[in-house]
């Protein structure tokens, strides 16, 4: 039988957060830990970020791109929080010095202005609650070494956050289309990889669905006011000090950072 906890892993997760460093994946020692159960040590650890003064802010997708699924070889979206204490203020360097090895990703970005609560919520019901639109990047930072895990373990670690930030132009909804708004994702001043909208479910819009809906399993929703990540729409790509990135999106803008020690 195994002597894991919600608690214990809650602590545990925190524990590498705090002190910046990785580990083994929990279910390494947890093999029977379930999805439910990796849910409920990722809503203790949010309960204690808000219990030390953060605030939740919203709520991010993972793993909702072919991109970023094959890279993690895992096949099933989840979601996660979002609180202030990880907002990266434009022009700051990627937080390095208190995170283990980030790595930065390009999303699109809802501010919701209705509360979306499913189940049952389709991508038009969904798109209907937002505000607007915004370029993102998000800057993941997994607490087990090299980014090795499994589903429930992910889930666990609130999927790999670290910090995130919201680019300068927020459209309304009807401003743009979402499948073909485009990024190219630039290093030291050369493109590496691109995408579409299209890359997130089929449509940003449906990745926010889902959250609306997954959420609804723990009774939960998505508020007025609240940011909703929907995924990294390329693979990430490693943040070392000095290096230079950009994001540049076809109707968002350009979002620019750099890699701080
Ligand atoms: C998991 C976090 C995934 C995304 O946008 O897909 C995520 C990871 O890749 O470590 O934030
Ligand atoms: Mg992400």
């Amino acid at each position: 039988m195994s002597t894991w906890t919600v608690d214990r892993a809650a602590t545990t997760l925190l524990a590498c957060e705090d002190e910046r460093t990785d580990r083994e994946p929990i279910t390494d020692q947890w093999p029977d830990l379930d999805l439910r159960t990796a849910y409920e040590i990722q809503d203790e650890t949010l309960r204690r970020r808000l219990a030390r003064g953060e605030h939740l802010v919203g709520v991010k997708l993972g793993l909702t791109s072919r991109a970023k699924q094959e890279r993690m070889n895992i096949s099933s979206p989840l979601v996660a929080w979002l609180t202030d204490a990880m907002v990266l203020p434009a022009g700051a360097p990627v937080p390095g010095a208190r995170l283990i090895h980030p790595r930065v990703e390009p999303e699109i970005v809802f501010l919701m202005r209705e509360r979306l609560a499913g189940p049952g919520v389709t991508a038009a019901q969904a798109l209907a609650a937002v505000d607007r639109v915004y370029a993102g990047a998000e800057v993941i930072d997994s607490r087990y070494r090299d980014f090795r895990f499994t589903l429930p373990d992910v889930v666990a670690d609130n999927a790999s956050s670290g910090a995130f930030l919201v680019g300068a132009v927020g459209l309304r909804p009807e401003q743009l289309d979402l499948t073909l708004e485009a990024v190219l994702v630039e290093v030291d001043g050369r493109v590496v990889d691109s995408a579409t909208g299209a890359a997130v479910q089929g449509n940003p819009a449906e990745a926010l669905a889902l959250a609306a809906n997954d959420l609804a399993r723990r009774g939960l929703a998505i508020e007025p006011g609240q940011l909703v990540l929907t995924g990294g729409m390329t693979d990430a790509v490693p943040a070392p000090a000095g290096a230079r990135i950009a994001f540049h999106f076809s109707s968002l803008g350009s979002i620019h950072l750099s890699g701080g020690a």
